[in-house]
């Protein structure tokens, strides 16, 4: 397993030594400089290989081993016209990333609004800070302060009524941070950052589009990608819908195993893959995520490693410990070591899989600090750290089991 760090770029706060101290040797990055559906060209792409791979005498090398993200325009997610030209810059960066020596790249397909939380400081009984996402304030967010269309029939009259309450003890800045967090977005999504009213009206271009032609959509969009990420050697892995479920009446698509079987059957190559985001599955009770590392093993091109917790309205989660929360990491590692043994026993040189410890506590000396939410350094040392026990332990075990010829 490739022990892999999200990094933002040159302007992140986390360095590339620190990436080192902290035990990771693949690099997470994008170009996230770019506009949505501008190519990537050669250049630009080597350039930041260059910074990532390239190290002062002595330090431990780095290489940028997977591309999270290339965004998908939202015109190729509802097929407005003219979306081929999207669809074409999408393969032209594929292409120009395969040139440079990159053969990974992670994207997803929610409408509009990529990952979403409410509140980026949920303080935990350590003192340390979580990310959550909490459905009464949700719902207050898409009923009182968004105003949304249709808001009132997606709610019961009990969550109605809490998410009134909830929205009376908000004040004034409360209230415009609860709306940034949703649809200003949080680091590293690969959807564009709204206003209220500019979001309203790219709410209005989904009205028309059901789950049924989300999901053509994206079939649509991996028959034209997938043959050219084939032919150049890309491994792309799409990402999960974080929260798994329809938010704000968008559809969501990408959320448990039927969703994944339909897409790798419609189109059925190895390249067409899968993101293995735990902590974004796992909100969902009905997603058993050791079957699914097991189900999908050949598909899966990455996993981000992070537990959830889910709460008593079963809506509600916020991000636990690595090791300590409604997944069964331990399982799943063993899942993704099983799944790398059989690439090895096909004797396939590609057989290892990287894996980041997706977001972390904001704890210790990061407390206080300005540091992009879920990305602070120490609660992701923390989390790799225990991660690599965990690895270190099952391969450990296997290693034993092979000396003694078992
Ligand atoms: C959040 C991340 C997402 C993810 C994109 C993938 O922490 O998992 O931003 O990178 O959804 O396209």
């Amino acid at each position: 397993m490739e022990q892999t760090w999200r990094w933002f770029g040159p302007g992140d706060s986390v360095s590339l030594d620190h990436i080192r101290q902290a035990g990771a040797t693949g690099i997470v990055t994008a170009l996230h400089e770019k506009a949505t559906g501008e190519e990537w060209s050669q250049e630009e792409i080597l350039a930041r290989k260059a910074l990532i791979e390239t190290q002062a005498p002595g330090r431990t090398p780095l290489r940028w081993s997977m591309v999270e993200s290339v965004p998908v325009h939202d015109d190729i997610k509802v097929q407005a016209p003219g979306f081929e030209r999207y669809v074409a810059t999408y393969c032209g960066t594929l292409r120009n990333l395969a040139a440079c020596g990159i053969d990974r790249v992670c994207y997803n397909f929610m409408p509009l609004i990529d990952w979403t939380r409410t509140d980026l400081a949920y303080q935990l009984p350590s003192g340390a800070a979580a990310l959550r996402f909490d459905a009464d304030l949700f719902a207050a967010f898409d009923l009182f302060i968004l105003e949304r269309e249709g808001a009132q029939a997606d709610h019961t009259s009990e969550q109605i009524a809490r998410a009134e309450k909830t929205l009376a003890g908000l004040d004034e800045s409360q209230r415009r941070k609860l709306t940034a967090n949703i649809i200003a977005g949080l680091p590293g999504r690969a959807t564009e950052a709204h206003t209220l009213d500019g979001f309203r009206s790219a709410l209005e271009r989904y009205t028309l589009v059901s789950p049924e032609r989300l999901r053509q959509n994206l079939v649509d969009f991996l028959k034209q990608v997938v043959p050219v990420a084939a032919e150049v050697g890309i491994r792309l892995a799409i990402h999960p819908d974080d929260p798994p479920r329809p938010l704000l009446g968008l559809p969501r698509v990408v959320s448990c195993a039927e969703d994944l079987r339909l897409l790798f059957k419609a189109v059925d190559h190895p390249c067409n893959g899968l993101t293995l985001c735990v902590g974004t599955f796992g909100v969902r009770a009905d997603n058993n995520l050791t079957s699914m590392a097991c189900e999908f093993g050949p598909r899966i091109h990455f996993a981000h490693l992070r537990g959830i917790k889910r709460e008593a309205d079963g809506l509600s989660f916020y991000e636990g410990e690595h090791l300590a929360s409604d997944a069964d990491m331990v399982g799943i590692v063993q899942a993704l070591l099983t799944e790398e043994n059989r690439r090895i026993a096909e004797g396939r040189e590609d057989y290892s899989i990287p894996i980041r410890p997706d977001h972390g506590h904001q704890m210790l000396d990061d407390l206080g600090k300005a540091v992009n939410p879920g990305y602070s350094a120490i609660g992701r040392l923390k989390g790799l750290a225990e991660i690599r026990g965990v690895i270190t332990a099952l391969s450990y075990k296997d290693r034993l089991r092979v000396n003694q010829g078992a």
